[in-house]
C-alpha cells in the first residue's frame, strides 16, 4: 500500500469472526438462525422486552468472554502509524461489540451502538453495561424499572454518529471494508459515496461481498490475515 494521511475503515462483522463472534448473515448466522425483526427492531422490544433481553444478555456475555484478534490489533497499529505521521484513520465500525477499544484503537465510531451500554427511555441517560438486564432493572439515574434498553440501533433507527461519518469520508484518502455483507444501510452505500468523492476503495473479506463490484481492489481471506498483510 502507498502511504496516504487519512484512512476510513468501516468493519463489520466479519473482523469479529475469528474471536469467536458470529457474524450474520452467513450461513449458520444469527439472522439464519433468529428473526431480525422479533429481536432487533424497536416494536420488538415494545412487544417482548424480556425476549429481546434475553438475546441481548447472551450476546454481552458472549462478547465479554471474546479477545480480539490479529485483524483488531492491526487496525489498532494502523491508528498509531498514522497519527506519528501527521494523519489520521478513522474507524468506523457495524459492531456492537467493543473489541476494537480493547485491542488499542482510541476513537471508534460505533455506528450501530454498543452492546457494553444502556440507556434509560426515561431519563436518556447512558450508562456503561456489563450485566444481565432484565425488565425490572432500574435505571442507576433516574431509578425507574423498565426504561433500560440495550444502547443499540435497531433497524428502523437512525444510526449514530452520521455526521462525523460523513466528515470523515471526506477527508480520506483511502476507504476500506472489512468484513462487511454490505447489506446494510446506510453503511452498505459508503463505497458509493467515496467513489463519488474519488477515493481509492478497497475491500477486504472472507469473499466478494453484495458490492463487491464498487471496490477498485480486493484482498480475500480471513481478516486475521489479510488486514495485518494490508497494513504491512
Ligand atoms: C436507517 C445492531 C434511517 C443489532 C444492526 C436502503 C435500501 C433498503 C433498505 C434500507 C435502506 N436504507 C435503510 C434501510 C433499512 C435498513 C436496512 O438497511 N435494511 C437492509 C437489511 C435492507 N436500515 C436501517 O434500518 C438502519 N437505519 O436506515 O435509519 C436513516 C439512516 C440514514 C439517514 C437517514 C435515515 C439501521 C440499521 C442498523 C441495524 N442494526 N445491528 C444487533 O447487532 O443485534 S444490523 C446488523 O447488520 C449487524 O448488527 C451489523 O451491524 C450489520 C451489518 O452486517 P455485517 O457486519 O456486514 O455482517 P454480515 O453477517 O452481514 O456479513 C459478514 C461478512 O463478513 C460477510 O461478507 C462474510 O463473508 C465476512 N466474513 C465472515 N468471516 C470472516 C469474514 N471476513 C473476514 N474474515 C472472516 N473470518
Amino acid at each position: 500500500m502507498a502511504s496516504p494521511r487519512n484512512i476510513f475503515v468501516l468493519t463489520g462483522a466479519g473482523v469479529s469472526a475469528e474471536s469467536g463472534l458470529g457474524t450474520f448473515r452467513d450461513r449458520g448466522g444469527m439472522w439464519s438462525r433468529f428473526d431480525p425483526m422479533t429481536l432487533a427492531t424497536p416494536e420488538a422490544f415494545a412487544r417482548d422486552p424480556a425476549l429481546v433481553h434475553e438475546f441481548y444478555n447472551l450476546r454481552r456475555s458472549g462478547v465479554i468472554a471474546a479477545a480480539p484478534n490479529p485483524a483488531h490489533t492491526a487496525l489498532a497499529a494502523l491508528e498509531t502509524h498514522l497519527r506519528d505521521r501527521g494523519g489520521a484513520l478513522f474507524l468506523c465500525t457495524q459492531n456492537v461489540d467493543d473489541l476494537h477499544t480493547r485491542a488499542g484503537n482510541r476513537a471508534v465510531m460505533h455506528m450501530h451502538g454498543e452492546l457494553l451500554k444502556a440507556r434509560c427511555l426515561a431519563c436518556e441517560t447512558v450508562h456503561p453495561w456489563r450485566d444481565d438486564l432484565f425488565v425490572g432493572t432500574p435505571c442507576p439515574a433516574c431509578n425507574r424499572a423498565g426504561s433500560l434498553r440495550p444502547d443499540i440501533v435497531w433497524f428502523g433507527e437512525m444510526p449514530k454518529h452520521l455526521e462525523a461519518i460523513d466528515a470523515a469520508l471526506r477527508t480520506a484518502d483511502v476507504f476500506v471494508a472489512v468484513g462487511t455483507s454490505g447489506a446494510v444501510y446506510p453503511a452498505a452505500g459508503y463505497v458509493a459515496q467515496a467513489r463519488t468523492l474519488g477515493i481509492r476503495t478497497w475491500e477486504l473479506n472472507l469473499e466478494p461481498s453484495d458490492n463487491a463490484r464498487l471496490f477498485d481492489a480486493a484482498r480475500y481471506g480471513p481478516a486475521s490475515v489479510v488486514v495485518p498483510e494490508f497494513i504491512t
